[in-house]
């Protein structure tokens, strides 16, 4: 016997929210930002079942670069700072998590808006408008913010890379930019964090059959601890990168590109 699948071609807006997957104020919320197309009959929401599909597309390229085009990165920037100085950590989630959301790569979000906002907390501390509290608050959100939307890819890696800074470099922000970056571009990636001995890192790099070392250093006192470490990785045949103030993120994922995996 054939089974007759009666399908409605209208939901009100709780089931539209179930098959979405979504929360129904998140739903309602679509329904306002236009994103998911619903007509007011009464008190009721009628959803068309075939709005479902569009409500969760990705936004179309040519949209995505229109949006892109329009952004203003000054504004955005104000406004992160601002949210990550006052501790407002919602608010700085909604600020790059909406853009993250439009399509934007977290490589372009850590340097158009993330990597100039710290600098900017930088400045403030070094003038004496930004506490040492502030600051340390500020880059504790922005690490959880980058942990949330950094994930990694499914499939087969480019190729695995090690990232850390080296002895001596407390600075573990750059070491996670630098590692969100990566693994965008499909590296499988393990993060070592700060203040890395180079014995470590060379021996986990050896052990795990690491293809690249990367090393984020932003302390201009280590000098010595880089050199030391770049020779610990030589040692083990491992091809080795490293980045410092002023180099993008755009340069490591190039360089990474030609020094990894053939
Ligand atoms: C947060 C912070 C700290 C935190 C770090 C906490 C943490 N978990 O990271 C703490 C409080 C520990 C700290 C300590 C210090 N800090 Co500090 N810190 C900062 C601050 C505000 C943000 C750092 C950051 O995340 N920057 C991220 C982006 C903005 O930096 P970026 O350098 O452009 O990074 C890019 C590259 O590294 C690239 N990249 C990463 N990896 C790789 C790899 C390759 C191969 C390539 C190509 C690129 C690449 O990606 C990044 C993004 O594009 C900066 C301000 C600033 N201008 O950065 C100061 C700053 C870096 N600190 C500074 C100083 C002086 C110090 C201290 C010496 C202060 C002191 N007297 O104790 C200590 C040093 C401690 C130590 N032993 O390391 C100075 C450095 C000045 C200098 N260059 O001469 C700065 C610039 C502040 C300032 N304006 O004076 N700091």
């Amino acid at each position: 016997m054939n089974t007759l699948l009666l399908v409605a071609e209208f939901l009100d807006l709780a089931e539209a929210a179930d098959e979405l997957g979504v929360h129904y104020q998140t739903a309602y919320r679509w329904v306002r930002e236009g994103r998911l197309t619903a007509e007011r009959v009464g008190r009721r929401w009628r959803v068309p079942r075939s709005a479902l599909a569009d409500a969760t597309a990705e936004p179309p390229a040519v949209r995505v670069r229109e949006i892109r085009a329009t952004r203003h990165w000054p504004r955005l920037q104000a406004s992160l700072q601002t949210a990550l100085i006052e501790g407002d950590e919602l608010r700085a989630r909604a600020v790059v998590g909406r853009l993250h959301r439009e399509g934007e790569t977290l490589r372009s979000l850590v340097t158009n808006l993330i990597a100039p906002t710290m600098a900017a907390v930088g400045q403030g501390w070094r003038e004496g408008q930004v506490t040492i509290a502030q600051e340390h608050r500020a880059t504790a959100i922005v690490e959880r913010l980058l942990a949330s939307l950094d994930t990694a890819r499914p499939g087969r890696p480019r190729g695995r890379a090690v990232v850390a800074s080296p002895s001596g470099d407390q600075h573990g922000l750059p070491v996670a930019m630098a590692a969100a970056a990566l693994r965008e571009d499909g590296w499988a990636v393990d993060i070592l964090g700060r203040d890395v001995p180079a014995e470590t890192l060379a021996e986990h790099a050896r052990t795990t059959g690491a293809d690249l070392a990367v090393l984020t250093v932003t302390n201009p006192e280590v000098g010595d601890a880089v050199d030391h470490a770049v020779d610990a990785l030589r040692a083990v045949s491992l091809a080795v990168l490293v980045g410092r103030p002023g180099a993008t993120l755009d340069d490591l994922v190039n360089d990474a590109r030609t020094a990894g995996p053939a």
